[in-house]
């Protein structure tokens, strides 16, 4: 078999690389370890930048996107008992951001592929790269039985933090960047109905939690836990009494439902550079990971997809290789902000074990201001809506 780019991984990276290439006549061929149903169903990110929706939109899968996506101006800061209203829009010029579950822009781009009949294999093994320092990459992988042979141009590794991608490349010619936060995220869906319109982060002695949502009735809602938590402790009465006690959650304001899925997410902040060894270019989680306070993961896989779409143009077009000699710069020029992001939302919001009673106060003294100062709101709105992009 041979394609112009082997994609490995149908997360939202690989998925969208494979649109945009192909809505420039640039072949690609999509290998996902796991199965359909599988992917559809992963409950992750919730939460995209404007820019996110525009990019989606421009690709052409974004139909469903605009009549479900739960469009939100705003968002609360709740810390001392208080909530204090960020207007996003407001602060913005008029920026919003939109709600719509992770997998659900996945289904959108997976039927997407598969309806104009493009090349989306499932339930692939044993994917290997090789040759990445030549002209003629190859992806080794086991389908149907069967092993086979992907002959490339370039290899897009889309494989997640835990793909081969990255560990393929010398370790001797990556940087890397890694911290892991002593806290993780025990994150519930509930057959509820939201307790805000918009989403509510809360700062509690007890710890962190974030309520948000997937819809009218579906909640999403998380509490700040131990990253070895054993959620066998974690029953749904004393999930929910968690959470009314640190969102602060007056008289109904909080309902309860249904638990439908529960889960244990740990906190890290992780960059790979470069993101480029050879032919093989690494976007999204496969170059890249933060903590979730944010909201930026699958936001910033698209912003890398971005680029190396105009990148493999201009190369496939036969201009030369400078975009894709410059694309882990500009994706990391952007990554690095969004990484301080990340990391500034998190330390603030969430409880420190032993941590001194000088940076507790500090801690403290930043939320007065931010509740205080138009600068600091803005600040937090700009890079919460999502930064502009280079191009
Ligand atoms: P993905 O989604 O992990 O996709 C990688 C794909 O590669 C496949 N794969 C392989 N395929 C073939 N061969 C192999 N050897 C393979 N190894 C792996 C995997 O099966 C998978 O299908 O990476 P991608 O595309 O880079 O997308 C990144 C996002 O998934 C991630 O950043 C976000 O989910 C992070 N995130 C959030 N991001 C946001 O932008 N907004 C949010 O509100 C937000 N909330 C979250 C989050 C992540 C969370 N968790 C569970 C980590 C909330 C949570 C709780
Ligand atoms: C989500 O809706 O799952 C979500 C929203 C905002 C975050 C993290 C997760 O910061």
């Amino acid at each position: 078999m041979r394609t112009q780019v082997g994609i490995i991984g149908a997360g939202p990276a690989g998925l969208l690389l494979a649109q945009m290439l192909h809505q420039r006549g640039i072949d690609a061929v999509v290998l996902e370890a796991r199965s359909r149903d599988h992917i559809e169903g992963r409950i992750r990110a919730g939460l995209l930048e404007q820019g996110s929706v525009d990019t989606l939109t421009q690709a052409g899968v974004a139909h469903r996107l605009h009549r479900e996506g739960l469009v939100h101006r705003g968002l609360e800061l709740r810390f001392g008992g208080v909530g204090h209203r960020i207007d996003l829009a407001g602060l913005t010029g008029g920026k919003v951001v939109t709600i719509y579950g992770q997998q659900e822009a996945v289904k959108d781009m997976v039927a997407a592929r598969l309806a104009a009949g493009l090349p989306l294999l499932f339930d692939v093994a044993d994917a290997a790269i090789h040759d990445i320092d030549t002209n003629r990459p190859r992806i080794t992988f086991r389908h149907d039985g069967r092993d086979q042979v992907l002959d490339c141009d370039i290899i897009a590794g889309c494989d997640g933090f835990h793909g081969v991608c990255r560990p393929s490349i010398p370790p001797a010619d990556l940087r890397i960047f890694d911290r892991v936060y002593p806290f993780a995220w025990l994150g519930i869906l509930a057959r509820s109905p939201p307790m805000s319109e918009e989403l509510i982060y809360a700062r509690h002695a007890d710890g962190f939690a974030l309520a948000t949502m997937r819809s009218h009735s579906i909640s999403r809602l998380y509490l700040q836990c131990a990253p070895e938590e054993d959620l066998a402790q974690w029953s749904d009465d004393r999930i929910w009494a968690a959470l009314r006690t640190r969102l602060g959650a007056s008289g109904g304001e909080l309902q309860e439902g249904p638990v439908l899925q529960k889960g244990v997410t740990a906190m890290r902040s992780f960059v790979v550079e470069p993101m480029r060894h050879g032919r093989l270019f690494l976007a999204g989680d496969a170059a890249h990971i933060v903590p979730p306070t944010g909201a930026k993961g699958m936001n910033l896989a698209i912003a890398d997809v971005r680029v190396l779409v105009r990148a493999l143009e201009a190369f496939f077009a036969g201009e030369g290789g400078d975009l894709m000699d410059a694309y882990s710069a500009t994706c990391l020029d952007r990554i690095w902000k969004v990484q301080r992001f990340s990391w500034w939302m998190t330390q603030l919001l969430h409880r420190y074990d032993g941590e001194d009673a000088f940076e507790h106060r500090v801690r403290l003294a930043e939320l007065d201001y931010l509740a205080g100062s138009v600068a600091a709101r803005t600040a937090l709105a700009e890079n919460y809506v999502g930064l502009p992009y280079a191009d």
